[in-house]
Parts: structure tokens; C-alpha cells; sequence
């Protein structure tokens, strides 16, 4: 099997910082965060921002800010979130991409999302994609729900998508496919030729899909973003999730793959050396 990839999502959009004392609000905090996770074995943050508040930004100028203190600490994959937070516009969503992160989202689809709609009509789709293909940015592919991956396949029968990509299914938010092992296997069976896949399960499911991920070949998404707890009443920080995917991975003989292993089995090009 490829060596594991895993993926942290250390903030999100949704969790507030009277939630947890271990979300990192600013770059400074993105920036300690990523050097935590990379050292427990992540080899990619996916990143929102926030105001020094807690609440959501997707100011090109704050994005700046954590990308270069990720950067200066840690050699992680950085992909930005063009999904951001419920509300945001979809110029909002994509303007960080003049940033050309390594990798950024792309949701393939509108969903519920709790009692909101997370949109993502067809225009929003083709707008970010231009963006992506503009700044030289790869998409992932952030799979909500089953029909996400027939808009996938369309975007790219319209030729404004390439495909294999990579696809990271979200199972078990409110309002989108639930986080079962059988949702998991089905939506790997549907995925186009050639892509590479990771899970993020939400919530208590954050652990039980990860180790699927792990025995079926697939990589994983942890964090706080999808999950705040690393047991039953007790917060989580975020390379304890980490640290804990590493572990069954190396109990399981799965070897975990260092950043730039990660590149290469993504297609990315090597982190220049400064
Ligand atoms: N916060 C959600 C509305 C992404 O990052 O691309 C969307 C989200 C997806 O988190
Ligand atoms: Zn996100």
C-alpha cells in the first residue's frame, strides 16, 4: 500500500474558541499548530483563518499571514479551504487562491449543512475551478454526499476539471452522507480511475473511518475541524489526533508518509528549498 497520507484540519469554519482552549485562532497559533501536527505526523494542514475574535475571515491578507507562518514552521502541504464558512460569497471563497497555496477544496456540491445550505451550484463549481487553474492550484476534491462525485465527473466531461484528482469524502455531517463503512465503500467503488482518497469522519466517527482508511489503502483526515474530542468528554488538541491515526497506522505495518512523500503521490512538485 502508498505510505498514508494524513491531513489536518486543525480549525474549520464552524467551531467557536468558547468551544475548546486548542483551536489556533491566529497565523501565529496556525503557525505552532503546524509545527505540532507535522512533528506528530501529519503531512498536510487544510486551513481556514479567523479574526483575533474567533470569527471568520477569508481576508486575503490574514491568509497571508498564516501561510507564511505555516511555511516558516513546517514543510506540511498547505491547502487552503474554498469552502470557508456558511455565508461567505463565493468571490470571498476563492480570492485566497491569488495566494497559490499547494492545494485548495473544491466541494462538488450544495448540501445541507445543520440547518444551513452549504452552496455550491454549478456556476460557484466552474468559478473556483478557473481560479484554481489560474493560480496553478490543485483541487481537492471535498465529497459531501453520493451525487458529488457525478458533479465531478460532469465538470470534467465540460472540460473545466482534470481528472484523477484527489477526493476527501466528509461523511457524517448533518445533512450530508452519513459516516458508515458501507457509505465509505460505495462512494470508493464510484470514485473516477486513478484518484487517491481520504475520509474525514465527523465527530465520534473521525476514528472508526480513519481506521478503515488505514486497512483499505485510502489516507485520513483528523482534526478539530471534524471532531473536537479525543474521547468521550475530553478535548482533543490536534496532534494528539494525529499521533493516535500514526499509531494504529504503524500497529496496522501502514507506513506514514513524510510531506514530500505525500507530493508525490498527490502529483505535486517538491517544496522548493529556499
Ligand atoms: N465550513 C464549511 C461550510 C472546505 O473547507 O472546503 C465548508 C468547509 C469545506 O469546511
Ligand atoms: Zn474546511
Amino acid at each position: 500500500m502508498e505510505p498514508l497520507i494524513i491531513t489536518c484540519a486543525p480549525v474549520g469554519g464552524e467551531i467557536m474558541p468558547d468551544q475548546t482552549p486548542h483551536l489556533p485562532v491566529t497565523p501565529e497559533q496556525l503557525g505552532q499548530t503546524a509545527a505540532a501536527i507535522r512533528e506528530a505526523g501529519a503531512s498536510m494542514v487544510h486551513v481556514h483563518c479567523r479574526n483575533d475574535d474567533g470569527t471568520n475571515t477569508h481576508d486575503v491578507e490574514r491568509f497571508r499571514a498564516a501561510f507564511a507562518a505555516i511555511r516558516a514552521q513546517s514543510d506540511l502541504i498547505v491547502q487552503f479551504s474554498t469552502g470557508g464558512a456558511i455565508g461567505m460569497t463565493p468571490q470571498e471563497r476563492s480570492s485566497i487562491l491569488q495566494l497559490r497555496p499547494e492545494m485548495a477544496t473544491l466541494t462538488c456540491g450544495s448540501v445541507n449543512f445543520g440547518d444551513d445550505i452549504f452552496e455550491n451550484s454549478f456556476p460557484i463549481m466552474r468559478g473556483i475551478l478557473a481560479r484554481m487553474r489560474e493560480y496553478d492550484v490543485k483541487p481537492e476534491l471535498e465529497i459531501f454526499d453520493k451525487g458529488h462525485l457525478a458533479n465531478a465527473r460532469r465538470l470534467a466531461s465540460e472540460g473545466v476539471l482534470t481528472l484523477p484528482q484527489h477526493a476527501d469524502f466528509v461523511l457524517g455531517v448533518p445533512g450530508g452522507l452519513e459516516a458508515t463503512v458501507q457509505n465509505l465503500c460505495e462512494l470508493v467503488d464510484d470514485l473516477p480511475a486513478g484518484c487517491t482518497w481520504s475520509v474525514a469522519g465527523i465527530g465520534r466517527q473521525q476514528l472508526p473511518l480513519a481506521m478503515v482508511a488505514i486497512a483499505m489503502g485510502g489516507h485520513v483526515r483528523v482534526g478539530l475541524e471534524d471532531n473536537l474530542y479525543y474521547s468521550k468528554g475530553r478535548l482533543a488538541r490536534n496532534e494528539e489526533l494525529v499521533a493516535r491515526v500514526v499509531r494504529i497506522a504503524q500497529e496496522a505495518g501502514r507506513v506514514v508518509a513524510t510531506p514530500d512523500q505525500a507530493r508525490e503521490i498527490l502529483g505535486l512538485r517538491k517544496l522548493a528549498v529556499a
